[in-house]
Protein backbone atom coordinates (compact mmCIF):
# COMPACT_ATOMS: atom_id res chain seq x y z
CA UNK A 1 0.00 0.00 0.00
CA UNK A 2 1.25 3.50 -0.82
CA UNK A 3 1.33 5.35 1.82
CA UNK A 4 0.98 9.29 2.25
CA UNK A 5 4.25 11.18 2.92
CA UNK A 6 4.18 13.81 5.14
CA UNK A 7 5.77 17.12 3.99
CA UNK A 8 7.93 19.35 6.26
CA UNK A 9 7.47 20.90 8.56
CA UNK A 10 5.01 18.89 10.01
CA UNK A 11 5.74 17.88 13.68
CA UNK A 12 5.65 14.54 13.47
CA UNK A 13 9.26 14.81 11.30
CA UNK A 14 10.99 16.32 14.15
CA UNK A 15 10.25 13.57 16.45
CA UNK A 16 12.68 11.00 17.84
CA UNK A 17 11.63 7.33 16.52
CA UNK A 18 11.83 4.43 18.55
CA UNK A 19 13.94 1.05 18.19
CA UNK A 20 11.73 -2.18 17.17
CA UNK A 21 11.19 -4.78 19.96
CA UNK A 22 10.89 -8.12 17.18
CA UNK A 23 10.94 -7.66 13.46
CA UNK A 24 7.92 -9.28 13.25
CA UNK A 25 4.74 -9.44 10.36
CA UNK A 26 3.86 -6.06 11.33
CA UNK A 27 7.31 -4.67 10.53
CA UNK A 28 7.72 -6.61 7.52
CA UNK A 29 4.26 -4.93 6.58
CA UNK A 30 5.74 -1.29 6.85
CA UNK A 31 8.55 -2.19 4.97
CA UNK A 32 6.37 -3.53 1.88
CA UNK A 33 4.67 -0.15 2.19
CA UNK A 34 7.70 2.31 2.65
CA UNK A 35 9.49 0.34 -0.97
CA UNK A 36 5.92 1.25 -2.43
CA UNK A 37 5.67 4.22 -1.46
CA UNK A 38 9.58 5.30 -2.18
CA UNK A 39 8.98 3.78 -5.43
CA UNK A 40 6.24 5.11 -6.38
CA UNK A 41 7.50 8.84 -5.32
CA UNK A 42 10.93 7.65 -7.32
CA UNK A 43 13.14 8.28 -4.56
CA UNK A 44 16.01 6.35 -2.79
CA UNK A 45 15.11 6.14 0.31
CA UNK A 46 12.50 6.22 2.61
CA UNK A 47 12.24 6.46 5.97
CA UNK A 48 9.00 5.23 8.52
CA UNK A 49 8.56 9.00 10.18
CA UNK A 50 8.19 10.36 7.02
CA UNK A 51 5.00 8.16 6.55
CA UNK A 52 3.85 9.22 10.23
CA UNK A 53 4.74 5.62 11.83
CA UNK A 54 7.87 6.70 14.47
CA UNK A 55 9.70 3.33 14.58
CA UNK A 56 13.48 2.78 13.40
CA UNK A 57 12.41 1.41 10.22
CA UNK A 58 14.31 2.86 6.84
CA UNK A 59 14.66 1.08 3.11
CA UNK A 60 17.09 2.42 0.44
CA UNK A 61 17.54 1.20 -3.23
CA UNK A 62 19.86 3.74 -4.90
CA UNK A 63 19.91 1.12 -8.16
CA UNK A 64 18.96 3.97 -10.38
CA UNK A 65 22.48 6.08 -9.37
CA UNK A 66 24.11 2.76 -8.52
CA UNK A 67 24.16 0.44 -10.90
CA UNK A 68 25.28 -2.34 -8.39
CA UNK A 69 23.43 -1.19 -5.95
CA UNK A 70 19.84 -3.29 -4.93
CA UNK A 71 17.30 -2.73 -2.67
CA UNK A 72 17.97 -2.82 1.33
CA UNK A 73 15.66 -2.70 4.36
CA UNK A 74 17.18 -1.71 7.39
CA UNK A 75 15.31 -2.17 11.44
CA UNK A 76 17.29 -0.06 14.01
CA UNK A 77 20.29 0.89 11.86
CA UNK A 78 23.53 1.97 13.82
CA UNK A 79 26.18 3.67 12.12
CA UNK A 80 29.12 2.28 13.64
CA UNK A 81 32.06 4.54 11.78
CA UNK A 82 31.91 7.31 9.43
CA UNK A 83 34.72 8.40 7.20
CA UNK A 84 36.29 10.98 4.76
CA UNK A 85 34.06 13.82 3.36
CA UNK A 86 31.99 14.91 0.69
CA UNK A 87 29.66 17.33 -0.38
CA UNK A 88 26.07 16.29 -1.50
CA UNK A 89 23.17 17.73 -3.41
CA UNK A 90 20.22 16.30 -1.64
CA UNK A 91 16.66 16.31 -1.35
CA UNK A 92 13.83 14.87 0.73
CA UNK A 93 10.34 13.23 0.17
CA UNK A 94 9.43 15.43 2.81
CA UNK A 95 10.68 18.59 0.84
CA UNK A 96 9.19 18.07 -2.40
CA UNK A 97 11.03 20.33 -5.62
CA UNK A 98 13.69 21.59 -2.99
CA UNK A 99 17.74 20.57 -3.53
CA UNK A 100 20.50 22.02 -1.44
CA UNK A 101 24.41 20.90 -0.73
CA UNK A 102 25.22 19.00 2.49
CA UNK A 103 28.16 17.96 3.68
CA UNK A 104 28.39 14.13 4.91
CA UNK A 105 30.74 11.93 5.63
CA UNK A 106 31.66 9.51 2.34
CA UNK A 107 32.05 6.39 3.25
CA UNK A 108 29.52 4.86 6.41
CA UNK A 109 29.50 1.40 7.94
CA UNK A 110 26.36 0.49 9.68
CA UNK A 111 24.52 -2.27 11.70
CA UNK A 112 20.72 -2.95 11.29
CA UNK A 113 18.44 -5.76 11.07
CA UNK A 114 17.16 -7.34 8.08
CA UNK A 115 13.83 -8.45 7.27
CA UNK A 116 14.33 -11.64 9.10
CA UNK A 117 15.30 -9.99 12.30
CA UNK A 118 19.11 -10.75 11.26
CA UNK A 119 21.68 -8.78 12.37
CA UNK A 120 23.96 -6.97 9.15
CA UNK A 121 26.74 -4.80 8.58
CA UNK A 122 27.12 -2.53 5.73
CA UNK A 123 29.88 -0.63 4.47
CA UNK A 124 28.56 2.38 1.96
CA UNK A 125 30.01 4.79 -0.70
CA UNK A 126 28.79 7.69 -2.89
CA UNK A 127 24.45 8.34 -2.82
CA UNK A 128 23.80 4.81 -0.72
CA UNK A 129 26.14 6.48 2.19
CA UNK A 130 24.46 9.48 1.68
CA UNK A 131 21.19 8.09 1.88
CA UNK A 132 21.90 6.39 5.20
CA UNK A 133 23.26 8.88 7.07
CA UNK A 134 19.60 11.25 5.63
CA UNK A 135 17.58 8.39 6.27
CA UNK A 136 19.17 7.70 9.93
CA UNK A 137 18.82 11.69 10.66
CA UNK A 138 15.10 11.12 9.48
CA UNK A 139 14.77 8.36 13.05
CA UNK A 140 16.59 11.20 14.86
CA UNK A 141 14.30 13.98 14.03
CA UNK A 142 16.58 15.94 11.53
CA UNK A 143 15.80 16.39 7.74
CA UNK A 144 18.43 17.61 5.61
CA UNK A 145 17.55 21.65 5.92
CA UNK A 146 18.49 21.45 9.18
CA UNK A 147 22.11 21.18 7.82
CA UNK A 148 21.62 24.21 5.81
CA UNK A 149 21.89 28.62 6.45
CA UNK A 150 18.80 29.07 8.28
CA UNK A 151 18.38 31.38 5.36
CA UNK A 152 17.95 29.13 2.64
CA UNK A 153 15.82 27.01 5.59
CA UNK A 154 13.55 29.62 6.04
CA UNK A 155 12.80 30.34 1.92
CA UNK A 156 11.99 26.94 1.59
CA UNK A 157 9.89 27.31 4.66
CA UNK A 158 7.83 29.65 2.77
CA UNK A 159 7.51 27.11 -0.13
CA UNK A 160 6.33 24.55 1.31
CA UNK A 161 3.52 26.29 3.17
CA UNK A 162 2.45 27.52 -0.28
CA UNK A 163 2.70 23.98 -1.26
CA UNK A 164 0.55 22.90 1.38
CA UNK A 165 -1.86 25.49 0.62
CA UNK A 166 -2.07 24.53 -2.93
CA UNK A 167 -2.70 20.81 -2.15
CA UNK A 168 -5.34 21.72 0.38
CA UNK A 169 -7.28 23.68 -2.33
CA UNK A 170 -6.92 21.09 -4.91
CA UNK A 171 -8.07 18.73 -1.76
CA UNK A 172 -11.01 20.38 -1.19
CA UNK A 173 -11.94 21.53 -5.28
CA UNK A 174 -10.96 18.32 -6.81
CA UNK A 175 -11.24 19.30 -10.95
CA UNK A 176 -14.31 18.27 -12.75
O1 LIG B 1 14.93 10.37 -2.94
C1 LIG B 1 15.82 10.92 -2.28
N1 LIG B 1 16.94 11.36 -2.90
C2 LIG B 1 18.04 11.81 -2.22
C3 LIG B 1 19.02 12.49 -2.94
C4 LIG B 1 20.15 12.95 -2.33
C5 LIG B 1 20.33 12.72 -0.98
C6 LIG B 1 19.39 12.05 -0.24
C7 LIG B 1 18.24 11.59 -0.86
S1 LIG B 1 17.06 10.73 0.06
C8 LIG B 1 15.62 11.12 -0.82
C9 LIG B 1 14.43 10.34 -0.30
C10 LIG B 1 14.10 10.81 1.10
O2 LIG B 1 13.58 11.86 1.36
N2 LIG B 1 14.41 10.01 2.08
O3 LIG B 1 14.18 10.36 3.34
NI1 LIG C 1 14.19 12.54 3.37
Amino acid sequence: MVREILIWPDPVLKKKASPVAKVDDSIRGLIDDLFETMYAADGVGLAAPQVGVLKNVIVLDTSPRQPEARPVAMVNPVILSLEGAITYSEGCLSIPGEAEDVDRAAIVTVEYLDADGQSQTLRAEGLLAVAVQHETDHLKGTVFVDHISSLKRELIRKRMKRLKAERAEQREAPPA
